[in-house]
Order: C-alpha cells, then structure tokens, then sequence
C-alpha cells in the first residue's frame, strides 16, 4: 500500500485539487446510498412520466445503487464543469421568433466525451500517485442518478426545476462522477435547500410539463420534445414551443440563482457557426451535408438532421408569416421524410389560419 492510501483525507484533498487543475469547478466526495432518491425515481417511472426513454428503467436498481452498477464501488466522486458561453442573450433571442433557439448547453462541442476524459485523466493522476486502484468513470449517459450524488457529495441541492443548483454557481454545468474503491471520507450532504417561496421555474414553463416542484414530466418538456422524442411532437404542444429548436433553457433562466453562474474557462464551449444567433429559415435550407459539417462534434447530431428539419418546421410555424419564413417552408414541402412532410404542413397551416384570422382592433 502506498504511502498516500494511509492518508485518506490527504488523498481526498488532493482528488479535489487535481479536479480543479483538470477544469472542474467544484468537486465533492459521496457515499453509494441515494436513500430516498431510489423512491422518488421509482414514483417517476411508475408514472410514465419518462415517456420514450426506456432506458431511464432498464437498469433495474443499478441506477440508484453505483455499487451495482461497478460492484465494489465505495465512494463516488462528483464533478461539476460550468459550460455557459459567456453573455448569450438568451432572453432577447427568445423573443425575436425568427431566430432559432439552441439551449446554450448545446452551442460548442459535444460535452461527454470532453467530460469524460478530463474525468479519466483525474483516475490517472490518482493512480500515478496511490498506484492501481478499481475505478469507472461516468458523464450524463450512464445508468447513473447525477444529481442525487451532487447533492450527496455537496456540490449543491435537487431545485424546483429538477436541476441540481449551487448558490455561488447556479445551474449551468454539467455532473460527472469517478466510481471509486477506495474509502476515502466522504463530504457532508447538501441538507438544506434554497429554492424558498420561489416558484418561477415551475410558472415559466411554457408547455407546463412540471406536475409540481421536483417532478417533471418529461414527456411534456421541451428538451425530452426537440431531442429525445422520435416521432411526431404532438399537435396540442407544438405552439408552445415557440422558437425553441434544441433543448430548452427557461426554468434555468429565470432562476434568480443562475445570477451567479459563471461564464466557462473551457474554450470548446464557445458557439460555433453561429448557432447563437441564427435564423430559423436559414436554417432550414441546410442541406444534409451543410447539418452534418456544421454540427460535427456537436450535441446536435443527436436529434439528427430529419429530427432537425421537423424541430425547425415547428419553430417556423410559429414564426411571423415573413416571406423567408414562407418560402423556407414551401421549399421543404415534397421532403422524402413523411415526419417532416407533415410538421411542414401544419406549419404552413398555422399561417393560413393567423392570415384568414381578421385582424385585432387596437
Ligand atoms: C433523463 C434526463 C433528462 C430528461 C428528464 C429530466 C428529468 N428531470 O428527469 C429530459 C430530456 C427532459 C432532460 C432535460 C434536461 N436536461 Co437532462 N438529464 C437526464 C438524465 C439522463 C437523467 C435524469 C434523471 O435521473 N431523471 C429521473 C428523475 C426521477 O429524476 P428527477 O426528475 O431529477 O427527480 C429527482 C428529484 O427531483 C427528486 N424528486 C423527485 N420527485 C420528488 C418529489 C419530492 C417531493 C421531492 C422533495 C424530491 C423529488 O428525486 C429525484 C431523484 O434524484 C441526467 C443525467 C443522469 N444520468 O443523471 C441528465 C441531466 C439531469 N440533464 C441535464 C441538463 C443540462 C438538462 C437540460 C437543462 C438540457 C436543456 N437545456 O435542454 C434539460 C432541463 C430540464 C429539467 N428541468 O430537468 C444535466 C443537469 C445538470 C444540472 N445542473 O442539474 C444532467 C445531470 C446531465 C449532465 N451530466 O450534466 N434531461
Ligand atoms: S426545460 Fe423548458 S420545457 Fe423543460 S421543464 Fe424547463 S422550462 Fe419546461
Ligand atoms: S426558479 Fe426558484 S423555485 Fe425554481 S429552481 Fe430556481 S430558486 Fe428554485
């Protein structure tokens, strides 16, 4: 046994440390009990609030239970890595319904394989130091409960919003974890909240997917409607989503915590290509190959570029009936896909019925 091993809390200290020369913002120790989150997550899909993603409950208990999972797992360490790209005008492109919204999470490189190799190379600063020891390193995409183990490990409290929140940093980073068997002390729970009378997160919302605080019905939400979902959004949904294209930021920005979110160091989260600030019409005329080269390394490939074309179909069918808007959606009309054939109708349907509307007296 190496020196260091005889020292725990010399080792702990010294995994935060390396997180934070790695990039992490935060760092924080955890045990493998989840205590009540277990139940909480049971209630949720008991319910069928996660719709579609069957894998949210295939993996039996493993994902409440990180030692199931990689068997004599000990300890989790928790990471957190701020990902917003410095003032992105979030509000004010919301409210111009021309222009396609990104969520900002999703404007840079695609975050899991960076987050995971910082996370990797923190086990090997580890090894290097304490020799072989048992580890897995985890981003988003594994059987893994993220939030309840940052709450555990004191990286910040489960809010109204479902979003893991820290009072010097807000909520927009995102979690990771290195599995860990070694039996080093843990850091203490986050055991109060500070969500308060606070219910902005939950009025905000615009297709009013949370059923109360803390529980989300995803199938409802923006993000689970633009890149999880498959088929068709449905109808009664769809003009709510205004110009939302990818994923949805409004219960994060309105939250008065996210005033003290802080901008990220890592450059491969700044926006490329100008998705910040882009039209929905432009947009739309992309051509398959013009999607594929311009969201390389991109979160955006996960909607793929059908998924893409029927999320930008309904923005532009809630758009102002323009003339780019028009033609953009009349250029798209004979698509191959009968997915996107249709949005495109009803988007072009939505203007038909805003222009035989008559017109509001003043
Ligand atoms: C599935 C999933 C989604 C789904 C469902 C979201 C959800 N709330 O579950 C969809 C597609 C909708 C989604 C959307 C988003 N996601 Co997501 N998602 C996940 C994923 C893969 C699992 C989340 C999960 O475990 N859900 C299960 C349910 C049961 O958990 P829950 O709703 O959070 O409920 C918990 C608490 O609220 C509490 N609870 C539940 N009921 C009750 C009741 C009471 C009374 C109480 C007190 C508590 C309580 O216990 C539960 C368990 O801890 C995680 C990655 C991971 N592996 O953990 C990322 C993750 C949560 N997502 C993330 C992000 C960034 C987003 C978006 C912001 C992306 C975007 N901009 O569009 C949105 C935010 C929407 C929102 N408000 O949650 C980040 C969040 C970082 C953070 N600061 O918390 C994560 C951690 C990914 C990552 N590695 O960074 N996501
Ligand atoms: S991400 Fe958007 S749609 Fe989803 S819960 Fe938050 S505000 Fe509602
Ligand atoms: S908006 Fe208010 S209620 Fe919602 S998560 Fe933030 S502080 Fe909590």
């Amino acid at each position: 046994m190496s020196a260091s091993l005889t020292d725990l809390p010399a080792l702990a200290q010294s995994i935060k440390d390396w997180g934070r020369e790695l990039g992490f913002a935060h760092v924080g120790i955890a045990g493998v009990d989840l205590a009540e989150h277990e139940k909480h997550l049971e209630r949720w899909l008991a319910a069928g609030y996660h719709g579609e993603m069957d894998y949210m409950g295939a993996h039996g208990s493993k994902r409440s239970h990180p030692d199931e999972l990689v068997p004599g797992t000990l300890r989790v360490v928790s990471l957190r890595m701020d990902y917003l790209p410095g003032d992105t005008q979030m509000a004010q492109l919301l409210a111009q319904p021309e222009k396609a919204y990104i969520s900002r999470y999703a404007l840079g490189r695609d975050y899991h394989k960076l987050v995971r190799k910082r996370v990797q190379h923190l086990a090997e600063r580890i090894q290097k130091e304490i020799g072989p020891f048992g580890f897995r390193a985890f981003v988003d995409s594994a059987p893994v409960l993220e939030k309840a183990i940052a709450e555990q490990a004191g990286l910040g409290w489960i809010g109204k919003n479902t979003l893991l929140l820290n009072r010097k940093a807000g909520s927009y980073f995102f979690l990771s974890e290195l599995f860990v068997d070694l039996p080093l002390p843990v850091d203490e729970a986050q055991a109060t909240e500070h969500c308060g009378r606070c219910s902005a997160c939950l009025d905000i919302c615009p297709t009013q997917a949370f059923v109360g605080p803390y529980v989300l019905d995803a199938r409802r939400c923006i993000s689970y409607l633009t890149i999880e979902l498959k088929n068709a959004i449905p109808v009664e949904l769809r003009s709510m989503i205004g110009n939302r294209v990818f994923g949805c930021d409004d219960c994060q920005i309105v939250c008065p915590w996210n005033r003290f979110a802080k901008p990220t160091a890592e450059a491969d989260f700044k926006p490329r290509h100008g998705l910040d600030n882009a039209g929905l019409a432009e947009l739309f005329l992309w051509d398959e190959e013009r999607f594929l080269a311009s969201t390389e390394g991109s979160p955006l490939r996960r909607a793929g570029y059908e998924r893409w074309l029927r999320n930008l179909a309904v923005g532009l069918g809630n758009a102002p009936s323009t003339i780019p808007v028009l033609e953009a959606l009349e250029a798209r009309r004979e698509y191959p896909s009968a997915l996107v054939r249709e949005h495109v109708e009803w988007a072009l349907q939505q203007h038909a019925l805003r222009s035989a509307a008559p017109a509001s007296r003043g």
